[in-house]
């Protein structure tokens, strides 16, 4: 059975999300937090980098969520969570998937970890929260008119991208932010985030 190595409050919840929507039976081997918030050293006897998520399945041994998302994807689903390879609509949804690691994830992070750093604005350094109104007016523009990143159906970029989204709440930067604040709680509310949920737990600590 695949194995999901799931840190406490980490992108791990978006690989359960996708192996519950796709009905797949699954191990959870679930590690702590270190005492500074650190993924313990036993996530290195595992893979190399020591993060989470790492999966292990049928002899394979993989990191990096989007990654493994396409792997869950194509062996267990098909590929439904993505759009017909080779189109357009294949490609633009490769963008998002990729973004949400890349462009999107350095102002999102800093904005989070200023936050909880208890600076009095996150983030702190202007050139980042510069960047971080640009993917804000990007990610507002793009879900105006539509429930999801590709339309009606929820798809890997949004499974992707729901990490920032717990990021973000956490940093109050939603606040302000009605579609992108709508598009979270859309997120929240399908069935498959609720069981990986209570399965990983939570993907952010409680603010405090
Ligand atoms: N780009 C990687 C990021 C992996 C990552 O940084 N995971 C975090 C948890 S969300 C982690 O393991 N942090 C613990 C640490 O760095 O000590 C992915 O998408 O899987």
């Amino acid at each position: 059975m695949l194995k999901l190595h799931s840190l406490a409050y980490s992108r791990a919840i978006r690989v359960a999300w996708l192996l519950e929507n796709l009905d797949t039976p699954y191990e959870v081997i679930g590690y702590d937090r270190t005492e500074a918030f650190r993924a313990p050293d036993a996530l290195k006897a595992v893979h190399p980098l020591g993060k989470s998520p790492v999966i292990e399945d049928d002899g394979l041994t993989l990191a990096e969520s989007s990654a493994i998302l396409r792997y869950v994807d194509m062996t267990y689903g098909g590929g439904r969570h993505e759009p017909e390879p080779g189109t357009r609509a294949y490609f633009e949804h490769a963008e998002w998937l990729d973004y949400a690691e890349s462009t999107a994830a350095g102002p999102i992070l800093a904005a989070a970890m200023d936050k909880a750093a208890g600076k009095d604005t996150a983030p702190e350094d202007p050139r980042m929260a510069a960047q971080l109104d640009t993917n804000l007016d990007y990610m507002a523009d793009r879900l105006a008119d539509r429930d999801f990143v590709m339309g009606d159906t929820l798809m890997l970029a949004d499974i992707q991208m729901s990490y920032l989204f717990s990021l973000l709440e956490m940093a109050g930067r939603l606040e302000d932010r009605p579609v992108l604040a709508a598009y979270w709680q859309r997120l929240q509310a399908h069935p498959g985030f609720k069981a990986a949920t209570e399965k990983c737990g939570p993907m952010s600590p409680p603010s405090s």
